[in-house]
């Protein structure tokens, strides 16, 4: 690391917090920083006892004041998290980019403040949540008022992943925190620290121990399946790999726990050749590359219009091939390393199969050599390629890497054959000027989320999700309330 590096870097280090202690139980566990392979905090590994430890901390909880809390005291205490890690939004801000190796820029600018909004947003979407209410016709003429009343599901598991750390756990610690529930999570082992963090946000704002606790570990075999499975959780809320949500979900199966999935993606981008070119292109460059490609919303498949094909791979090389990848802390980097060794093996395996597989490699394909320490990091080149058939397993099998192949179309109809022809059904991009041909395809796309002229421009009052393999039910706003807090239905004879 450069000497601003190691001073940013000063942060809080793993630990679990169960039951409002916070802990070192267990073997550790090195965390890696992507962008020179050097060590940057050691967390600890819980073991089946120490989830079952902070499972049961969730569950006295319940039955203690967390259970008869207020959605107003709710509400007070999301704005007190979110002003809590406003607080310390350069020590977040320099765990994140510890852990991930992500530009400082987009943890400044993403990262933190998204998730500093989602307590917000939370708390006002809760504070404004209004029930159902029905008059019914009774025989003695009296009737029957019913209403609707939101009960928390009780102790929920949440199991996030590593490319926005703390954003993708605060978008379902808020909603399950402000509905009443008592949380277990358990963050990516690649990326441990800022769930710590939060925790201790959330201890020093005074909220009722047990309530809210951290676990740390692995996935299988560790402290991830040891919560996923645990027979006293109430739902489990996960993002993460779709091969992964299977596996959960067959733990689930055996409790019957509900489940509410953000999986993986193969995202199209559909561009027409009445489209604003520049603006395509500039969108295409963002939604492929940023996070380098992990994010699940990022665009692996391009379809242009054939008259504007060429053109269009010639600009969309010609931005990757200048893209600035390098230090998280250089002012000019654009896009920072992979997020492990293990997952750069996965992409540039990818990068190899798309040339075993006959594809045209337009910008990058392989490895960044930089002669210094970011020799050691996870670093690969934004890649742009074209030439593969549909059936390709570059084309069809999520990377989560800085690569898109882009193909040409000739038609609409063969445009939406082709963004549909995936397992996966997350989020796509439509680039037109043509308003009537924005919806008439939009609605036609097998995807959660369909952006038109724009990318990850998200409110968090729309549905966020996924069709087919990219999830099972949705987050943001009422979909998240939902998914946290069981209706019961109350009949007044009036
Ligand atoms: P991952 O599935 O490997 O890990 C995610 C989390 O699950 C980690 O905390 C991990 O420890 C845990 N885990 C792994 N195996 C487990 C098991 N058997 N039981 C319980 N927990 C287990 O995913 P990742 O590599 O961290 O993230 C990348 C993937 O996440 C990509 O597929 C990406 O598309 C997906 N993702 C989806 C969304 C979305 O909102 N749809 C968002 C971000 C990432
Ligand atoms: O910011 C958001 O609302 C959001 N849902 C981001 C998801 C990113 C997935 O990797």
């Amino acid at each position: 690391m450069n000497e601003q590096e190691t001073s940013e870097a000063a942060h809080t280090q793993p630990r679990h917090y169960i039951g409002g202690q916070f802990s070192d139980t267990g073997t550790s566990f090195d965390v890696i920083h992507p962008a020179d392979g050097s060590v940057v905090g050691c967390a600890p590994e819980a073991d089946a006892a120490t989830v079952d430890a902070a499972v049961q901390a969730a569950r006295a909880a319940l039955l203690g004041p967390w259970g008869q809390s207020s959605v107003e005291e709710r509400c007070a205490l999301l704005r007190a998290i979110a002003d809590g890690i406003e607080a310390r939004f350069d020590e977040f801000v320099a765990a994140e980019v510890a852990d991930t190796g992500k530009p400082e820029s987009l943890a400044r600018s993403v990262d933190i403040p998204r998730s500093i909004e989602t307590f917000r947003a939370y708390a006002d979407l809760a504070w404004a949540r209004s029930e159902r209410a029905f008059t019914t016709p009774t025989p003695d003429g009296a009737g029957a008022l019913n209403y609707t009343v939101h009960r928390p599901r009780g102790v929920v598991a949440i199991v996030a992943p590593w490319n926005l750390p703390l954003l993708l756990l605060s978008l379902k610690v808020a909603p399950a925190l402000v509905t009443g529930n008592a949380i277990v999570a358990k963050p990516s082992e690649l990326t441990p620290t800022s769930a710590t963090m939060l925790a201790e946000v959330i201890h020093d704002c005074g909220l009722v121990e047990g309530a809210f606790n951290v676990v740390h570990g692995f996935g299988g075999g560790s402290a991830g399946a040891h919560l996923t499975s645990h027979p006293d959780i109430d739902a489990v809320a996960f993002t993460g790999d779709s091969g992964t949500g299977r596996a959960i979900m067959g733990a689930a199966a055996e409790q019957l726990t509900p489940v509410s999935f953000e999986l993986g993606g193969k995202n199209p981008a559909l561009v027409f050749a009445d489209a604003d070119f520049d603006a395509a292109v500039e969108g295409t460059v963002r939604s492929a590359f940023t996070n380098a490609g992990q994010i699940c919303l990022c665009t692996e498949r391009v379809y242009v219009e054939r008259p504007i094909f060429d053109d269009f791979v010639a600009a969309l090389a010609d931005r990757a091939k200048n893209l600035s990848v390098g230090r998280p802390y250089d002012a000019d980097t654009w896009m920072g390393p992979l997020a492990s060794a293990d997952h750069r093996s996965k992409v540039l395996g990818y990068y190899r199969l798309a040339e075993q597989e006959g594809a045209k490699i337009h910008a990058g394909g392989g490895v960044p050599v930089f002669g210094d320490e970011r020799d050691s990091g996870f670093f690969v080149d934004p890649t742009v390629i074209t030439g593969l058939s549909r059936d390709a397993r570059t084309v069809r099998e999520e990377i989560f890497g800085p690569i898109c192949h882009v193909a040409p179309f000739d038609d609409e109809a063969t445009a939406v054959e082709l963004a549909n022809e995936s397992a996966f059904g997350l989020a796509a991009s439509l680039w037109t000027s043509s308003l009537s041909r924005a919806h008439r395809v939009a609605p036609r796309l097998q995807n959660g989320i369909v952006w038109v002229n724009c990318w990850n421009l998200r409110d968090h009052r729309t549905p966020f999700g996924g069709l087919k393999a990219s999830g099972i039910g949705r987050e943001g706003g009422e979909y998240s309330l939902d998914f946290f807090s069981e209706p019961v239905n109350v009949c007044v004879k009036l």
